[in-house]
């Protein structure tokens, strides 16, 4: 390909409404650009890269004895609301109706699609197991698009969904996948982490997400010091720490605490650490009030909560449901006397005389005790982890905290749509079963991205070479002197005789103008055809990620392009 008749729209300065590095590289690199909040265009560039990262899938996904198909985008409401999503669902669904009125939405997943087409078509345990997947655009009204790619209204993602006899199966195609994407990633040049994650609103038994370290990741994952557990902060366990407090129990103190509300303040006016302290929550599940207790310093883990009390909504109260609740304004809640229903994270057990508002205004509670002062009707993990807490797998590992990027999740869905949707198949003995489902996502454009985040430095992008747009950019530095032009067509039909996916720069700029560009782009061969170094018949070699530079022949140069490339192939 030749850079003066190609598109590829670098600019100079950093676009001010892209706050994280791959969205300002990909766009001064020409790869993207935006139409509307969260829809972008793919330019040459970057979906060169979608493409590579999407081949890398399809060939791991066909290993994996998935077969490719391709659904449609536009989905009828019926069949969600034969799921019952079509009202679990709000405006991230976006709906519409076609010319006779009839309702669609755009599709944000295609669960209900592919269940329709699978029990119209399996009749027979004979015809399982089956994996169907596609590679698609997909809509989700997000209420905040942003990062770029990161976070789009519209994108392209890998979406496979495994049909099974029964669980033990089904486990098989889960695991099947597991394997096919730790390849893909790895294939793509990432470093990442499988973890455990929630099954969240998919429902499902078991999930797992694959994160992609980077510091703007937006999800916290922990993982082990000692053993491979890994977990998203959102379904990372806290083991109860064996050790409870010795003290005996003191009598129970009124204090004044004159507007001290938060913890920070409470644990400071009375000289006492935020770990001493337990702090009552109100919040409305499916709209009755539940108060969870966690000692101060810990967090609330709403997801933890809402699994366990097994309710559709969960939020914290206003000020004037706290009022009703506990008798006192924001910040003085306790449990003592309260006739709600109590919820206490595991950490709460052990502690020993210890301080809780009064449920009074500007009064807290010392010497507070559990059975004595009050009872509680549940005690379960509520809390966030946090750094250094004690691996819940092994005995001996503390917890790391990351962050990190989802580029995909693979999750058990179990027989959730199968029966909402009576996908069955007869089995041996002509008895109707119900279908076991999984489904396993990958964001295509995010894995892009995510690849960036993880590859990139002052100059630009540094793309790992099975994702990179092209894997050798030739510099010529004046196609006007006739020595640069002959070596540099004489190369570049080498590279491109070999296969070499090579960009030839032979546009009319000055040197330095090209090589910023070709930083930028993240190319990860550079040969640079100059007519100082042609006289002593040489070219300059450059590795974008390590910087080395070579002088070679030209014959040289183009051998070690050909190595380089099938190494990092193979
Ligand atoms: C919706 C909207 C947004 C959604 C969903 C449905 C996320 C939804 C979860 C999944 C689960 C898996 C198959 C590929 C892998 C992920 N956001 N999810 O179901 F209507 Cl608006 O998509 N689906």
């Amino acid at each position: 390909m030749r850079y003066s008749q190609y598109f590829i729209p670098t600019v100079k300065e950093t676009p001010s409404d892209a706050e994280v590095i791959s969205h300002q590289l990909m766009l001064r690199g020409g790869m993207i650009r935006k139409l509307a909040a969260g829809v972008y265009n793919y330019l040459p560039l970057g979906l060169r890269s979608i493409r590579k990262v999407e081949n890398i899938v399809r060939e791991e996904m066909n290993r994996a004895g998935a077969i490719e198909l391709l659904m449609p985008t536009v989905q009828p409401a019926e069949l969600w609301q034969e799921s019952g999503r079509w009202e679990q669902y709000g405006k991230e669904l976006l709906r519409f109706r076609d010319r006779k009125d009839t309702e669609f939405c755009l599709g944000p997943t295609h669960e209900e699609v592919i269940t329709d087409l699978v029990r119209r078509e399996v009749k027979s345990y004979r015809q399982l197991p089956i994996n169907l997947y596609q590679i698609q655009g997909k809509f989700r009204d997000e209420i905040r698009p942003r990062f770029g790619l990161m976070r789009g209204r519209e994108f392209i993602m890998k979406d496979a969904y495994s049909f099974d006899v029964d669980e033990k199966a089904a486990d098989i195609s889960y695991d099947k996948m597991y394997q096919a994407y730790r390849r893909i990633f790895e294939r793509c040049g990432l470093k990442f982490r499988a973890v455990e994650a929630d099954t969240g609103s998919i429902g499902g038994s078991w999930s797992h997400e694959f994160m992609v370290l980077a510091e703007s990741g937006e999800d916290a994952i922990v993982s082990c010091t000692a053993c491979d557990y890994a977990a998203n902060v959102e379904k990372a366990e806290a083991r109860q720490s064996a050790v409870s407090e010795h003290a005996d129990p003191r009598d129970l103190e009124k204090v004044a605490t004159p507007d001290k509300k938060s913890i920070e303040e409470v644990a400071s006016f009375l000289a006492v650490h935020e770990s001493s302290l337990v702090k009552t929550l109100v919040l409305l599940a499916d709209n009755e009030p539940v108060v969870a207790l966690l000692r101060g310093d810990h967090e609330l883990n709403e997801i933890k909560l809402k699994n366990i009390l097994g309710c559709d909504t969960l939020e914290m109260a206003g000020e004037e449901v706290v009022v009703k609740v506990t008798g006192a304004p924001t910040g003085f809640a306790g449990p003592v006397g309260l006739k709600a229903k109590i919820i206490a994270d595991l950490a709460v057990q052990g502690m020993k005389n210890f301080v809780t508002g009064a449920n009074a205004k500007d009064l807290h509670l010392k010497n507070v005790n559990l059975g004595r002062d009050f009872n509680v009707t549940t005690f379960a993990d509520i809390r966030n982890v946090v750094l250094g807490d004690p691996c819940p797998r092994c005995e001996s590992g503390t917890l790391e905290m990351w962050r990190g990027i989802e580029v995909g999740h693979v999750f058990k869905l179990g027989t959730k749509y199968s029966k909402a949707m009576k996908a069955t198949y007869l089995d041996a003995d002509g008895k109707e079963q119900i279908i076991f489902m999984g489904c396993y996502g990958i964001g295509i454009g995010r894995t892009v991205a995510a690849c960036i985040e993880q590859n990139h430095d002052e100059n630009g992008i540094i793309f790992p070479l099975p994702i990179a747009p092209f894997h050798c950019i030739i510099s010529a530095l004046n196609m006007k002197e006739d020595v640069v032009r002959e070596a540099s067509e004489a190369i570049y039909g080498q590279l491109a005789a070999a296969g070499i996916e090579v960009l030839l720069d032979d546009r009319d700029e000055r040197p330095g103008f090209k090589f910023k560009d070709a930083d930028l782009i993240g190319i990860p061969l550079r040969i640079v055809v100059g007519s100082k170094n042609l006289a002593d018949g040489k070219v300059e070699l450059k590795c974008r990620r390590s910087g080395e530079v070579e002088l070679l022949s030209m014959a040289d140069a183009v051998e070690k392009v050909k190595a380089a490339v099938n190494t990092a192939l193979k």
